[in-house]
């Protein structure tokens, strides 16, 4: 079985863990602890020497950082990727939409807001409204693609939308507030009504 070494309430780590489950694929979850530094640990560094979670660890010791391209992994051969070479296309321009323009905005935010100890938040406090800014940015992009399409590739649930579902879902512990995006709303709606769905508090 593989393994997954994460941090529970990371979005990052939820993609995979909602993946898998979509993907009728177990894993094992070993947790981490980041706030306490161990991903900046020797042993961690060994398994990604970029020093973040999640990282899946294969049976025979191959590891695998990045939660994009752990999801892909997971769901090479079943509906969730489908083998359309233009579903593909799309699904990866969604993937990286969400590294490069959701994730450091609404993550990062929630992080500093919500789980970040007290005295490290106050360091970043400069940064709260650019975060905000970029944030609410990429919701405006979504809710122009989702006011027309009910998922973002393919025409159909995929690996794109558990991308963007897991942070936008909990948006609002980093300050977000969703309700001008209503097409975001049903979207966020209709991938938790998907068959087998788990929350990010789930463990199995
Ligand atoms: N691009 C990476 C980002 C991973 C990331 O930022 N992980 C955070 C938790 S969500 C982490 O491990 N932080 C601990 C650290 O930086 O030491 C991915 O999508 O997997």
């Amino acid at each position: 079985m593989h393994t997954l070494y994460q941090f529970h309430l990371s979005g990052n780590c939820y993609k995979v863990r909602l993946t898998a489950r979509h993907a009728s694929i177990p894993i094992a979850l070993q947790d981490v602890d980041i706030i306490g530094g161990e991903t900046r640990g020797h042993a961690f560094l060994k398994l990604n020497p970029n020093g973040r979670v999640p990282t899946l660890v294969l049976e025979d010791g191959r590891a695998l950082p990045e939660s994009n391209a752990i999801m892909w992994f997971l769901a090479e051969d079943t509906a969730l990727l489908p083998a359309d070479k233009w579903a593909r296309a799309q699904i990866l321009q969604w993937l990286f939409f969400e590294q490069y323009s959701h994730e450091p905005y609404i993550a990062t935010r929630r992080y500093w807001v919500a789980f970040a100890p007290l005295e490290a938040r106050k360091t970043k406090d400069h940064m709260l409204q650019p975060w905000l800014d970029g944030g609410y940015a990429a919701l405006g992009v979504m809710e122009q693609h989702l006011a027309a399409q009910d998922w973002f590739a393919a025409g159909q649930f995929t690996i794109a939308d558990i991308a963007l579902y897991a942070y936008t879902h909990v948006a609002h512990e980093g300050g977000f507030d969703l309700k001008p995006y209503p097409a975001v709303l049903r979207w966020l709606d209709r991938v938790a009504r998907q068959p087998g769905h788990m929350t990010i508090a789930a463990r199995a």
